[in-house]
């Protein structure tokens, strides 16, 4: 019973460990966040997002929010087209299922003037392309990697080796 138990656990805190390496936390804009006059299309160019990963939208409550549109939004810079819309200017958007997602800010007109508007493609994990040879430092460090899964791992991993 107990090793059938750790056994368990083991595996347990290796699927951890594997669903949790690739899952990366995209800061939107990085040190600009979600603000006015920034160019979200050149900072989504060379990321690939992945379904796992997700977006942080960083920005003074009440001065922005976050509406998830689809295309016809985006197009129309239109929240009709939303199905939901955060304000908390911390937000967290987990993506996760492939596919074109479309985000817009939904105050004045931030949208259709001041280019608050982003659509990326998330890849399924199993698609991911290998990594690039050439990737510049600058983006790689603005990519904050979730260490939060390693330490599960070590602390399953510890607690299976005491049951
Ligand atoms: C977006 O959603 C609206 C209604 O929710 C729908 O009428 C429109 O066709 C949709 N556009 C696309 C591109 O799916
Ligand atoms: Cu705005």
């Amino acid at each position: 019973m107990a090793s059938s138990r750790s056994t368990i656990i083991f595996v347990a805190t290796f699927f951890v460990l594997a669903t949790s390496i690739s899952a990366t936390e995209y800061i939107v804009g990085d040190a600009s966040g979600w603000s006015l006059d920034f160019d979200y299309q050149t900072w989504a160019k060379d990321k690939v997002f992945l379904v796992g990963d997700s977006l942080v939208f960083n920005y003074a409550s009440g001065a922005h929010n976050v509406a998830k549109v689809n295309g016809t939004g985006f197009q129309q810079c239109s929240t009709s087209f939303s199905n939901g819309i955060l304000t908390s200017g911390q937000d967290v958007v987990p993506l996760l299922t492939p596919g074109r997602k479309w985000y817009i800010c939904g105050v004045g007109k931030h949208c259709e003037l001041r280019n608050m508007k982003l659509v990326i493609t998330v890849l399924p994990q199993t698609m991911a392309p290998a990594p690039s040879p050439v990737t510049t430092s600058a983006s790689s460090n603005m990519a904050v990697p979730t260490i939060h899964g390693f330490v599960v791992t070590i602390a399953g991993g510890l607690l299976s080796l005491l049951v």
